[in-house]
């Protein structure tokens, strides 16, 4: 080496051809590592005649410094390059107009399901819940229907075999919160039930709220209570209710509820059928029957039941006259609520 020049020329090809840090951290150790360059003929020093010693490392000594000091300044100089190309890259036009990103609402129905489970909680009913894919055993059978009973015909029902079925309404989930435990119990079924059906106001599948409270002495007075407080609290205070007798295989006695049409307030009009009235729900005393299905003594117990519609509740309580608009996602009619 001697005089240091090639070392130090091919040093500084090697560093103007660097075009990373890395590459630099390479070149480093190629020349100051342990077992770099220079370091090796620092190695030598000893060896050679004492006159040519201090010249010889005052010349290893410059050479480390132009070493480091031209390695440095690279790494800065890369260093800023980098930031600088990062910078551009990375470049915000804050005059650009923001995206718009809609936030998403409750469905209306999912909203009515959650007032109405809210109001039957409050009167500490439990909440139920069972499978939508269910056997006719629960569906019907336990529920009074034997098979060809023609009270089936009452639901057209989605079959998937011969012993399964799309449950028809909620109240399936009575007979199963039934056998799970003795009373005293209360407790409501919210859920999707599934129906071959379509018109202005029926689809294929839609929601009911099941209630269900049984005890020793419950009488019709205490659904009557019951219905007309939920009623009062869902509509207003001034809601007309009117109980009327119907037929329901697992209730007796039955009866439809009707509440006084909130779109002419009792005048009659197009909705109402010029009656004055709007059905909301069915509902009864459980009939003794069915208690004997699930192993609780008709002689001991009473209870009542209840099932809604729940797209009903809501097209009366927002004026919607088609239920379908409800399943047709458009986002305008979404919005409203
Ligand atoms: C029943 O489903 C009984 N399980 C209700 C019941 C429960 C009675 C407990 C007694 C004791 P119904 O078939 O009437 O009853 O249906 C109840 C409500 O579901 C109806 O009042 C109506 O609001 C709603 N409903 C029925 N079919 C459809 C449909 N295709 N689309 C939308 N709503 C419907």
């Amino acid at each position: 080496m001697r005089d240091g020049a090639s070392l130090k020329k091919s040093f500084l090809e090697e560093l103007t051809k660097a075009a990373s840090l890395t590459e630099i951290q390479q070149i480093r150790v190629k020349y100051l590592g342990k077992k770099g360059l220079l370091t090796s003929e620092l190695k030598t020093l000893s060896t050679l005649p004492a006159e040519e010693r201090r010249s010889f490392g005052k010349l290893i000594n410059e050479l480390k410094e132009l070493i480091e000091s031209e390695i440095a300044s690279k790494e800065s100089a890369l260093s800023q390059e980098d930031l600088r190309k990062r910078l551009v890259s990375e470049a915000i036009d804050i005059t650009l107009p923001g995206k718009y990103t809609p936030i998403g609402k409750e469905h209306p129905i999912n909203k009515v399901l959650r007032e109405i489970t809210e109001i039957f909680v409050t009167m500490g009913f439990g909440v139920e819940e069972g499978p939508e894919v269910e056997l006719d055993y629960y569906n019907f059978e336990a529920l009074n229907m034997p098979k060809n009973h023609p009270a089936r015909d009452m639901q057209d029902t989605f079959y998937i075999t011969e012993d399964t079925v799309l449950r028809t309404h909620t109240s399936p989930v009575q007979i199963r919160g039934m056998e799970k435990r003795k009373p005293p119990l209360r407790f409501i079924v919210p859920g999707k039930v599934y129906r071959c059906d379509a018109d202005i106001t029926h689809t294929p599948m839609f929601h009911q709220v099941e209630g269900l409270m049984v005890d020793t002495d419950i009488s019709f007075s205490d659904l009557k209570g019951v219905l007309e407080m939920f009623i009062h609290k869902m509509f207003s205070p001034e809601t007309p209710v009117r109980f009327r007798p119907s037929f329901f295989p697992f209730t007796e006695p039955s009866a439809e509820v009707d509440i006084g049409c909130i779109f002419c307030k009792g005048g009659g009009c197009q909705v109402c059928k010029g009656s004055g009235w709007l059905e909301i729900l069915g509902a009864g005393m459980v009939n003794p029957r069915v208690f004997e299905m699930v192993g609780y003594d008709p002689e001991v117990y009473t209870g009542f039941a209840f099932g809604m519609g729940v797209e009903r509740i809501t097209m009366l309580k927002y004026s919607i006259d088609d239920i379908r608009l409800f399943y047709e996602n458009d986002i305008r009619f979404l919005r409203q609520f």
